[in-house]
Formats: C-alpha cells, sequence, structure tokens
C-alpha cells in the first residue's frame, strides 16, 4: 500500500498521507516515501507549490509509537532517528499544510516544517510526547516556540494538553482557520496563487521570512535588502512591475 498519494493539479502537488489505520502515524517509510517523491518536483520549474494532508480524521496523530518503542538510546543514536525529516523542510518549493483532526506530536511538527497552515475546524494540535516519557524530536520544542512563544509552547510541551484549531490561529501557528467542507477550496485558491508568481521571487520571500525566526534582526534585514535587490536580476521583476504600469496582468516565467 502506498503511504503517499501523490497528485498534481496544474502547477499545485498534493501529497496526502495513506495510513488510515494508524491516523497516518509517521514511520521511516512515509519520512522516506514524501522526501524522495516531493525532491525531484522540488526541481520541476513546472512545480509552484506543494499542499501536505491527511484525512478528515487525522492529518497526523503522530511519530508511529509501535515503530519506536523497542529502540535502545544506542539504536536511536546510530540511525540518528528522526534526521531524514530535514530533507523535507529543506525543499524550497513552498508547502502548505492543510489540517483537518489531529496534528499531534510528529504531525504537529510536520504542519510546523510547512511553510503555511490553513486548518479546517475540526483541527486538533499538541505536542503531547510528554505522555510518552519522551520529548518532541522532529522540531517541537524549538518552531513551537519560534512560532507562538515561550509561554504557549512550554504550556503545550509540558502539560501534553492539545489546543483546537482557532486557538492554534489566536496563538499564531495556524494561517487560516475555514470550516471543514471548505478547507480544500481555500487551499487550493492559496496554491493555486502562491504558484502562480515568480519562482524566484516566491523563493527568496519563504527564504527571507525563514530568517526572521533563525538570526538577529540586523543579519535578517541585510538578507531581506541584499535578497531584494538580487531580484531586479529577474526577468519577473521587470515584467511584473512593467505590467503594473502598463495596467495589464504579469505573465511571470520563472526567469
Ligand atoms: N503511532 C502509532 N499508532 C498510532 C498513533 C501513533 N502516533 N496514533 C494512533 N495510532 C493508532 C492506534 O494505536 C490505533 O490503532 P489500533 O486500532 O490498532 O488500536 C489507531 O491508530 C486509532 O487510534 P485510537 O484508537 O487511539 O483513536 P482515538 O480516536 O481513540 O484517539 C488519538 C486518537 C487521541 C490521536 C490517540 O490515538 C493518541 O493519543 N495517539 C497518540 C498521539 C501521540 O502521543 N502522538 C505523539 C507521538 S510521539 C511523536 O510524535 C514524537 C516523538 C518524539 C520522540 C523523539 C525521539 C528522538
Amino acid at each position: 500500500m502506498d503511504v503517499i498519494k501523490i497528485e498534481q493539479h496544474g502547477r499545485v502537488v498534493t501529497a496526502r498521507l495513506h495510513r488510515p489505520t494508524v491516523l497516518n502515524a509517521l514511520n521511516s517509510e512515509v519520512m522516506t516515501e514524501l522526501v524522495a517523491a516531493l525532491s525531484p518536483l522540488d526541481l520541476d520549474p513546472d512545480v509552484g507549490c506543494f499542499v501536505i494532508t491527511g484525512s478528515e480524521r487525522a492529518f497526523a496523530a503522530g511519530a508511529d509509537i509501535k515503530e519506536m518503542a523497542a529502540k535502545s538510546f544506542a539504536e536511536m543514536a546510530e540511525e540518528d532517528f528522526f534526521a531524514g525529516w530535514e530533507g523535507f523542510a529543506a525543499l524550497r518549493t513552498p508547502k502548505i499544510a492543510a489540517v483537518r483532526g489531529y496534528a499531534l506530536g510528529g504531525g504537529c511538527e510536520l504542519a510546523m516544517m510547512c511553510d503555511l497552515i490553513l486548518a479546517g475546524e475540526s483541527a486538533v494540535f499538541g505536542q503531547p510526547e510528554i505522555k510518552l516519557g519522551v520529548i518532541p524530536g522532529i522540531g517541537g520544542t524549538q518552531r513551537l516556540t519560534g512560532l507562538v512563544g515561550k509561554a504557549k509552547a512550554m504550556d503545550l510541551i509540558l502539560t501534553g494538553r492539545t489546543m483546537d484549531a482557532r486557538e492554534a490561529e489566536r496563538c499564531g501557528l495556524v494561517s487560516r482557520v475555514v470550516p471543514d467542507e471548505r478547507l480544500a477550496q481555500e487551499v487550493a485558491e492559496a496554491a493555486a496563487a502562491i504558484a502562480s508568481y515568480g519562482r524566484t521571487a516566491v523563493r527568496a520571500a519563504r527564504e527571507a521570512v525563514e530568517r526572521a525566526l533563525e538570526v538577529g534582526l540586523r543579519e535578517g534585514l541585510l538578507f531581506e535588502r541584499r535578497t531584494f535587490h538580487a531580484l531586479f536580476a529577474t526577468e519577473d521583476q521587470s515584467e511584473g512591475m512593467r505590467a503594473f504600469l502598463d495596467k495589464r496582468a504579469p505573465r511571470f516565467t520563472g526567469h
């Protein structure tokens, strides 16, 4: 059974997690398949946005507990367990997480490795690893704190409680919340908009925003300004600005 279903509509590629009997728990096969499927598409100039999604009941209910339960410290360290997820985070094409149902543990961390999280009202977020005697291991202590601040991150990570979609939106984890039945359309429209813009500018924009969580203000501002300058070497910059002045729609080519 394929654990990832890939579909392409226009310039948008959707990867759907498909392990229905375990609420899309993330095992090594999911990690390997997802990175293997998306890596070549990341280089394809005809692809402008990725959407990562799950089922109505679960985006992903965490890393696969069955796969991890019997491992020793030495095995985890030797395999550098979870390190392969860095290949997902490093994809340069914008990634939208479309979340319905549970996004817990590794599921919440996978959503946070995406650039935007769009949630249905049924979405439930949390880092409940403490209840299993461990801590988040795919970036949760770092990314969640960067996104929602120490107060909320400590609350979720130390108590293991979950939060609903509205709370996740209020605290800045989620970009938008819509009724579940509206989510697919909302995501499709956002993904199509992103995919319609100049590829170089889109990638530069997400890399600059990422810097805000990683470096100090002075370095971040310099990175942004130099990247802004560099975009004046692209045809899309002259086309985009000329089209505005000519009062017509731009024709971006990715050059
Ligand atoms: N892994 C494996 N199987 C799972 C997982 C999971 N994370 N989550 C659910 N399942 C399985 C259940 O075992 C069950 O299987 P079965 O039918 O064979 O019993 C099936 O999915 C359906 O689940 P439930 O019957 O439990 O469904 P409910 O609707 O009653 O409950 C919940 C849904 C609340 C989501 C519940 O399943 C749950 O609490 N799941 C675990 C959530 C969790 O703790 N996630 C964190 C996992 S750990 C992690 O992500 C990172 C660990 C970091 C380690 C760092 C190491 C370096």
